[in-house]
């Protein structure tokens, strides 16, 4: 038996599962027969956990292991983790930014271009064989042309993100907690007011309370009825119900979602609207983006535990720690 206890909570890619294998006594919560039985078993002996956005690591679970150490977050974004109660706990809590910031930049430019050029929808009229019988897929309302793309969250990827619309020629302006003193884009100091000034919003923002439902029906509003919403972010940042109304009432033009509010459940409402385009969550999902990820979690857990420190710890579990 190896010394160091690690518990995985959900399934994970085989390079993650093999590898903590073969360093750590390995514990499997999605496989247990009985989850409270487990834990009160094994859980005082647990030092980290491997997790991702499949199963929220909170409180409740944290505090189940009194000697846990280590919360590593396969993914950038980690609202499944309560982190603020792992910073108050002496747990650190890791997270895979950087490896994905590309590949989900490279994603949200094919969501754009799907969404104003409608290219899902010609896609289907053509393999419909409405192509034949009927003619020309009908011109886009919408272009890119001379468009003004505003961004929720000017973080690694917004940015990357940012790089790419400006090759395509688009005007840049962006909306975040704060002013970047190193970014010339133009700064909204509200979302309303960016929503207002820009033709397509584009989303980034990460989960959690400070962001829940920040994109509501005002904000849909002020985006107007040729307006463009783009979320590659997280679904709980837009309130689903007053997107879905704005869609169906023309307050908005059109949306591309990587994203929901209830994964893996899309409403119905949305799956209706054929001027909408909806991906299931692939923004990282490549095998390349997806292995770094993984690879990111176990070496952020094999470098603690041999006591090294974290290779990546998220700002509220900062190392070494303050104080
Ligand atoms: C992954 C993501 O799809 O990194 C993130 O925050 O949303 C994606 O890259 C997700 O982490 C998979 O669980």
């Amino acid at each position: 038996m190896k010394s160091n206890e690690v518990l995985v909570t959900g399934r994970m890619m085989p390079l993650v599962m093999e590898q903590l294998e073969s360093r750590f006594t390995l514990h499997k919560l999605h496989e247990a027969a009985d989850r409270d039985a487990l834990l009160a078993e094994v859980g005082p002996r647990i030092r980290a956990v491997a997790t991702g956005g499949h199963v929220k690591t909170d409180a409740a679970l944290m505090a189940k292991l009194p000697k846990l150490e280590l919360v590593a977050n396969f993914g950038v974004g980690y609202d499944s983790v309560d982190a603020a109660w792992a910073g108050q706990h002496g747990v650190v809590v890791t997270n895979t930014p950087d490896v994905l910031t590309e590949e989900v930049a490279d994603t949200c430019l094919g969501l754009l271009l799907m969404t104003v050029r409608e290219l899902s929808a010609s896609e289907r009229y053509l393999r419909a064989g409405l192509w034949e019988k009927q003619g020309a897929y009908p011109l886009t309302h919408n272009t890119l042309a001379g468009k003004t793309v505003g961004i929720l969250a000017l973080g690694r990827i917004g940015k990357a993100i940012a790089k790419r619309c400006q090759a395509f020629g688009l005007k840049i302006v962006y909306h975040g907690r704060s002013q970047q003193k190193d970014v010339a884009y133009p700064y909204y100091p509200t979302l309303v007011g960016m929503a207002e000034a820009c033709d397509i919003l584009i989303s980034v923002a990460p989960g959690g309370d400070s962001t829940f439902h920040i994109i509501d029906a005002e904000v849909l509003r002020a985006l107007g009825p040729k307006g463009v919403l783009i979320n590659i972010g997280r679904g709980s940042v837009v309130d689903e119900g007053a997107l879905i109304s704005a869609l169906q009432n023309k307050v908005i033009a059109s949306a591309g979602l990587d994203v929901f509010e209830k994964e893996p459940h899309v409403p119905a409402e949305l799956i209706a609207l054929d001027h909408v385009v909806l991906l299931p969550h692939v923004g990282s999902a490549s095998h390349h983006t997806r292995g770094l990820m993984g690879q990111l979690v176990v070496d952020n857990i094999t470098s603690f535990l041999s006591g090294k420190g974290p290779l990546t710890p998220v700002a509220e579990t900062p190392w070494p720690p303050k104080g």
